[in-house]
């Protein structure tokens, strides 16, 4: 495997931290031990956790008042899978890529799939556009996409996401999401039924272009770029057209698509009582589909979900395997720095959920004990594991803290040297 960050630089930097990791180890294995735990198990399946990176998160996002560029941006895919790479080379936990097209299509699959591959890198579902237009493009979206008033848009939006699924073959994806910004700014504007009629008459016709081992996630938002009425706004319409479509469609739940306060955690568990979960695009926020960092606002929330998660793992077994991905906006961070982080603490938040003493919590339930029952998950999620996630990647060849050992590497510094900025950067296909 290629390495991104000289291997030696990485062995040094662990060295140094190593001693007191594993005394900070040592000392949770015992905190574990009294509770009845294996810290080697927990460790081992730290090491087994896997989210996918978005390629389109190795950029600076921006708002829809600016952009301010980063240094070294990536310039293309290939210099995305790049940053992707130092990713996974440092935290062992992003071992795939999701990409976006057209942003991220080349001409040389094979070639980019060889690079992916030489860092570890597989590729995860392969995302649609059709929320902008792109250059040349015959029918515009301003008025919607798969749910167009007029049947050619249609058409040209079925196309592109049947393109999508082509381009994801050649490169070894099992998975289409399917977001569309589609929907009203004012009551009225939209026949509300009838543009929902319109979404499923052109998703079966993606649906109908899914390969047999392929799902199809629909990603639901609550709002915005419509302001009025999104078409597929919310969990019950994304699980109704999932419904309709067939076994391969599944719903996808990105945390921040949802209204403040909303009981994400009880979505998870009616998709996944009624085999829709599909996955997730994890971020945290506060106010709306903001795309903050993982854990950064919220994480009490982000363990309930794999508190859930866990629970349904228990019950359904290897047959549950939702997809986890990355879905983040950097504007104010390194953003590699950003998913380091975010891949840790969505981590961070399954180790924590495979902490809850589930016979235990069981009986508290079945008892009625209120507060014993609430006492079982904030124990867990009270539980510092920062030792144990350090060790995962220490055993699994990365590095102990990566964000620390990334800062000493200067890649950063390398890339802005390698990678001029484009004139009007805002081109650089990433929102
Ligand atoms: C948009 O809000 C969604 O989160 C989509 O997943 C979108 O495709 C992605 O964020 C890239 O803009
Ligand atoms: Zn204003
Ligand atoms: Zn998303
Ligand atoms: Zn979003």
């Amino acid at each position: 495997m290629s390495t991104l960050i000289d291997a030696g630089r990485v062995a040094e930097h662990n060295a140094k931290l190593q001693a007191n990791l594993q005394a900070d180890y040592d000392a949770l294995a015992g905190v574990l031990a009294r509770r009845g735990q294996d810290i080697e198990k927990l460790t081992a399946a730290a090491q087994r956790f896997a989210v996918a990176l978005p390629s389109w998160g190795v950029g600076t996002g921006g708002t829809r008042f600016a952009r301010f560029p980063g240094k070294g941006e990536p310039r293309n895919v290939f210099e995305k899978m790049e940053d992707c790479g130092v990713i996974h080379q440092l935290t062992r936990a992003t071992p795939s890529v999701s990409l976006h097209f057209p942003w991220d299509k080349t001409t040389d699959p094979s070639a980019l799939r060889q690079q992916a591959e030489g860092y570890g890198l597989g590729f995860d579902a392969v995302n649609s556009n059709t929320f902008q237009d792109q250059q040349g493009q015959e029918h515009s979206y301003k008025y919607g996409s798969l749910t167009s008033q007029d049947a050619a848009t249609r058409a040209q939006a079925v196309a592109h996401n049947i393109e999508c699924i082509e381009l994801g073959k050649a490169l070894g994806s099992k998975g289409l999401t399917v977001w569309v910004g589609d929907g009203a700014n004012f009551p009225g504007q939209h026949n509300l039924r009838g543009a929902l009629e319109r979404y499923l008459d052109s998703a079966r016709g993606i649906y109908a272009a899914l390969p047999d081992d392929w799902q199809m996630y629909i990603e639901h938002k609550l709002f915005e770029p419509a302001f009025y009425a999104t078409t597929i706004a919310d969990w019950g319409t994304s699980f109704a057209c999932a419904q309709q479509l067939g076994p391969k469609a599944k719903c996808l739940v990105d945390l921040g698509h949802h209204a403040p306060n909303t009981n994400i955690e009880m979505i998870v568990a009616r998709l996944a009582q009624f085999g829709k979960l599909g996955g997730f695009h994890f971020n945290d926020s506060k106010y709306g589909d903001d795309d903050l960092d993982s854990g950064s606002i919220n994480p009490f929330q982000l363990f309930l979900v794999f508190n859930e998660l866990a629970d349904a793992e228990q019950r359904d077994g290897a047959g549950f395997n939702p997809a986890y991905m990355l879905d983040q906006s950097h504007n104010v961070t390194d953003p590699i720095e950003s998913l380091m982080n975010s891949a840790a603490e969505v981590q961070r938040a399954a180790v924590q959920a495979a902490l809850v003493d589930r016979a235990a919590l069981k009986q508290y339930q079945e008892s009625n004990d209120a507060l014993q029952s609430a006492q079982a998950l904030k124990q867990a999620y009270r539980t510092d594991v920062s030792a144990i996630l350090a060790m995962a990647r220490l055993r699994s060849g990365g590095a102990i803290d990566p964000v620390a050992c990334y800062r000493a590497s200067g890649y950063r510094e390398k890339a802005a040297e390698a990678r001029p900025a484009k004139a009007g950067a805002s081109s650089s296909g990433i929102v």
